[in-house]
């Protein structure tokens, strides 16, 4: 499973948009599971749309690898839904032998609207990363995803985005800049200039992420990166054989 990893300073819009990642790839067919850094996110994750099912948190023990550590969060995520799953055909099959018997009895079928449907297995990862202080700095948050999307809230001082060092910013593959809507236009402006003119070849989208703003843009540059190339070969066989 591909994992999408969303880093940025604290508090620049990170939980946001991780929500808006997960409703719009769910539209997409997808079905992604998403990983908090801390108790803190649950409640916010829940109220942005994200069901139970595929919420899960990891908080990685001083010591511990952070990398490992999701990793196996992750693993215990899926079985979790597989348990239930199975325990759920389970019910559904013991539900069929009883009403054979009830059948044979003339006793009428038994119909058991509350057993739930089987839960769809998660195919992609999102991961908010631990809010970081000193800038983008941070080489574990590196490792961990397949694919980092940086998030750089657009009032932020043109010093931080200039630091040397700011591996977050020189590896994103997808540079998303927040608060568009409550920062000074120039302001706005001046940021993504300075990141456009430092990162030429990178996409970089300015969004309102309370409000959706251009995360159809944010949502068309992650689908791209998680299209397997050998899936889009049989879809295209199917298309030509149509
Ligand atoms: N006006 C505006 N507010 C935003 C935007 N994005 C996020 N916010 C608000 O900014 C605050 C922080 O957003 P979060 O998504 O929790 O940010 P975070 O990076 O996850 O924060 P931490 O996990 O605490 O580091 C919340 O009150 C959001 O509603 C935006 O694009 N525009
Ligand atoms: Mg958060």
């Amino acid at each position: 499973m591909k994992k999408i990893v969303v880093a940025g300073r604290n508090d620049s819009g990170k939980s946001t948009i991780l929500g808006e990642m997960y409703k719009g790839l769910k539209m997409k067919d997808y079905q992604p599971i998403a990983v908090g850094s801390g108790v803190q996110d649950e409640k916010p994750y829940l109220l942005k749309g994200i069901e139970s099912t595929y919420l899960t948190i990891a908080i990685p023990e001083p010591g511990h690898d952070i990398v490992t550590d999701i990793d196996r969060v992750i693993r215990n995520a899926v079985n979790l839904i597989k348990e239930r799953n199975s325990l759920i055909q389970h019910a559904r099959r013991a539900l069929e032998e009883l009403n054979k018997v009830r059948s044979v009895l003339d006793l009428g079928h038994l119909y058991q609207k509350d057993i739930p449907p089987v839960s769809t297995l998660p195919d992609v990862v999102l991961v908010e990363a631990v809010g970081i202080n000193d800038g983008y700095k941070s080489e574990e948050t590196r490792r961990l995803g397949d694919i980092l999307v940086t998030i750089v809230p657009a009032d932020i001082k043109n010093e931080i985005i200039m630091e040397q060092g700011n591996i977050l910013l020189d590896e994103a593959d997808i540079i998303v800049v927040t608060k568009t809507d409550e920062t000074a236009r120039e302001v706005a402006t001046t940021t993504i200039k300075l990141l456009q003119r430092i990162y030429r070849y990178k996409a970089i989208i300015p969004v309102v992420a309370t409000q959706g703003v251009h995360m159809d843009l944010v949502l068309d540059e992650i689908i791209r990166r998680l299209a397997d190339p050998v899936r889009l070969l049989e879809q295209d066989k199917e298309k030509v054989k149509a």
